[in-house]
């Protein structure tokens, strides 16, 4: 009862913190940390809650601790352990990862791996001991509930800290639409993000800016439109507010700001009007002092930097996603503003032009013959930016721990994954598997374990090991830096190494990037005997729980109803399995109906084959004058085979399989069991201009269609076609 009645106070009281500190509209600046107190046991009360903000244009549902978004700052020192107490008030499973921290397994947070998922209106408790400092951060490591509020600084002190103020920014993304739908959507080629963006890269575009050359290219190659981030968001927030100001800097103050990327998708670029940006320490580790223009900080990163506020004025710390859509600022002094430089548009069709002359026709990137990339030190997207280049920015290879980094003696295991993904079906894997497609890597304790990654993907990927840190080995030698995330650019081939120290358990190898990670894009590193995890009871269960994640079925609709009737698919797909149906049914009785239904497997790397079985019914009753727009006549004849013609009466099995042909053009190849061939070419989603889409269809059964889709919203658009069989139609299409 007493413990109770504690607990509630606690919460009041944080509660009451939270709602001040919000008041008065700016973060403490943290005092010297005194070595002089003892470790103590340091307990902390979360209280995860639903909530509704207005971050976006729309009140929309997030996810709030102790009613604050970003989640509350976790201070520590050095010796200290760590008491938190959460308090899962959800109606759904949630999970805490403190991520960078060195702990026992069974406090690592990953449902299903490490622990069971914290079930609605439960308590769990971790307890660790602190053996590091450093900035760091902790998220729920639980479905996509990251993306919706639930990420926080997590800052240990050193027992004595630098003696000048210090502010944690965390740094992330909103947006309006319900991350899961966001996930379908990336899941279903949808280009609707990109229109937001103002991103689809179309053929007028192209042709309006001398680049038709470089569109067909890249489609000849099968690539869609190229892009630096997968998802539009609304907004980007600084401590939970897009604009934050911090007026008590004088001319000739020092601040440091521990700065942690906490978004589920972009890379952001940080800038700043005052002068030079001082990168002391990344991933929670020191580096040799740095000075740069600006520093791009990846998904999950964390990096120290101290600027110096020049002179009484106001100056603008800018943070601006790697797309370059929006910012977010953070002020810094008072008086007079002075604006960062804001970063121009991407030039994409430059982007475009060096993809093309990346990637061979079989969708490799060809490694370029005595062209050494990697650790960001030659940046692909350079292409792109408009701005002069005569700015110092930050690389992997700038960054020198202060001692030496090298491991223990001891026998070495050396790894090599290939970073593999297929941008068209949004999949995205190691080596072409998914976590659940893949065993857990054996490791032994007191080994050292090496991992080359090479990016054979169009993105990059931030790459993070749970748990341990990496020395990243990058021209520093002995005083390589250690980081526990890697950012590793499309094309290049990077190297880490770490100790396998710690005393057992399965830790989390995986890409940042939430909506990758969720797609099965990472590997389980396995120590060898070890003790069975207390808390998961059932491991066959929590593997399969595990498992779902990438295995998930994804549902997709496009519905037409125009004036001649309606056609339209249903689609279920994952990893590598869809099924589809998709039917035409005339609103005249005599054009009938037809449903055709495919279910199949995707083969390959780039998932261009697609072997299926399926089955086809239709009728319809042609009046044998009726014509076609080139004269010929509606009722079946023979098809160019010579065979009869069933197109108006079927009711077959059919084998067949898929091909995508340079161009994006799907070749479809199929016989019937009554043994009729027929090959089909089409292609979808022809990108004419921004929101208008040019699909034909041509077959050995002389069927054609060809037709238009305005995309007036995410789900409607207004679309005309023309049916060898249907004729003309005009309407309405949704889009699911
Ligand atoms: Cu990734």
């Amino acid at each position: 009862m007493y413990k109770q009645m504690k607990i509630i106070l606690t919460a009041f009281l944080l509660i009451l913190s939270a709602a001040a500190s919000a008041q008065d509209g700016k973060e403490k600046a943290m005092p010297r940390i005194s070595s002089s107190v003892p470790p103590r046991t340091v307990r902390y009360d979360l209280y995860v809650a639903d909530t509704t903000v207005t971050y976006g244009k729309k009140k929309k549902r997030a996810i709030a601790v102790n009613g604050q978004i970003p989640m509350p700052t976790l201070t520590f020192t050095e010796g200290d352990t760590a008491l938190i107490y959460v308090h899962n008030k959800l109606n759904e499973e949630t999970s805490m990862h403190w991520h960078g921290l060195f702990l026992p397994n069974q406090m690592d947070g990953v449902p299903f791996l490490t622990q069971m998922p914290i079930q609605p209106h439960s308590t769990y408790i971790y307890k660790f001991p602190i053996i590091q400092h450093g900035t760091h951060w902790y998220h729920s490591h639980s479905e996509l509930q990251e993306q919706i509020g639930m990420y926080g600084a997590f800052i240990i002190n050193k027992r004595t800290e630098v003696d000048i103020p210090t502010i944690p920014l965390v740094i992330s993304e909103w947006t309006d639409m319900k991350p899961e739908e966001v996930h379908r959507s990336l899941k279903n080629a949808n280009d609707w993000f990109a229109i937001k963006k103002g991103t689809t890269q179309s053929y007028v575009e192209a042709i309006r800016t001398g680049h038709f050359k470089t569109k067909v290219n890249n489609e000849w190659k099968r690539m869609n439109a190229m892009d630096v981030s997968d998802v539009y968001y609304d907004t980007f927030l600084i401590n939970g507010k897009n604009q934050n100001v911090q007026p008590q800097f004088k001319a000739g103050d020092k601040v440091r700001l521990r700065i942690a990327n906490g978004g589920a998708s972009d890379y952001f670029w940080l800038t700043y009007s005052g002068g030079k940006i001082t990168v002391v320490a990344t991933d929670g580790n020191d580096v040799e002092p740095v000075e740069v223009d600006r520093l791009m900080i990846a998904v999950s990163e964390t990096y120290d930097v101290v600027l110096t506020i020049p002179k009484d004025k106001r100056y603008e710390f800018l943070v601006t996603p790697e797309d370059r859509t929006k910012s977010a600022s953070l002020w810094l002094g008072s008086g007079e503003k002075v604006f960062a430089q804001k970063l121009p548009k991407l030039k994409y069709f430059a982007g475009m032009k060096m993809m093309n002359d990346m990637m061979d026709m079989s969708g490799n990137m060809m490694e370029m013959e005595g062209m050494k990339m990697q650790n960001q030190t030659m940046d692909m997207n350079a292409v792109m930016y408009p701005e002069s280049l005569d700015l110092v920015t930050l690389n992997y290879g700038m960054l020198r721990s202060p001692n030496k980094t090298t491991l223990p003696d001891a026998p070495w295991k050396e790894l090599k994954f290939d970073l593999t993904g297929n941008m068209n079906r949004y999949v995205w894997t190691l080596d072409n598997k998914t976590v659940s497609e893949s065993d857990k890597i054996l490791i032994k304790k007191g080994e050292n374990v090496r991992i080359i990654l090479f990016n054979n993907s169009m993105m990059r990927h931030p790459m993070h090991l749970h748990g341990h840190d990496f020395r990243v080995l990058n021209g520093q030698g002995e005083y390589a830096p250690m980081k526990n995330v890697i950012d590793i650019m499309p094309m290049e081939r990077d190297t880490i190494e770490f100790a396998a120290t710690e005393p057992g358990g399965d830790w989390f190898f995986h890409c940042h990037i939430l909506y990758h990670m969720m797609s099965g894009m990472g590997r389980v590193f396995s120590y060898e005997n070890s003790t069975p995890n207390p808390e998961i009871p059932d491991p066959e269960l929590a593997q399969r729980k595990l498992f779902n994640d990438d295995r998930e079925f994804h549902p997709m609709a496009r519905i037409g109803i125009e004036t001649n009737g309606s056609d339209g698919e249903l689609m279920l797909a994952n990893t590598r399995y869809r099924f589809s149906t998709e039917w035409r049914i005339g609103f005249d009785k005599t054009m009938g109906y037809e449903i055709e239904s495919h279910f199949g497997r995707y083969i390959g790397r780039n998932q261009w084959l697609f072997p299926y079985v399926g089955w086809d019914f239709r009728k319809r009753t042609t009046d044998p004058l009726d014509k076609d727009i080139f004269g010929q006549s509606l009722a079946p004849g023979n098809n160019v085979f010579g065979q009869k013609n069933s197109k108006n009466f079927r009711q077959v099995f059919h084998l067949g399989f898929q091909y995508t042909l340079p161009m994006l053009v799907v070749a479809d190849a199929s016989v019937d069991h009554k043994g009729n061939v027929r090959f089909q070419l089409m292609r979808e989603d022809i990108p004419i201009s921004k929101r208008l889409r040019f699909q034909f269809m041509l077959n050995t059964d002389k069927e054609y269609m060809a037709g238009f889709r305005y995309i007036a919203t995410k789900y409607l658009g207004l679309s005309t076609h023309y049916d060898s069989d249907m004729g003309y139609g005009a309407g309405l299409t949704l889009s699911y």
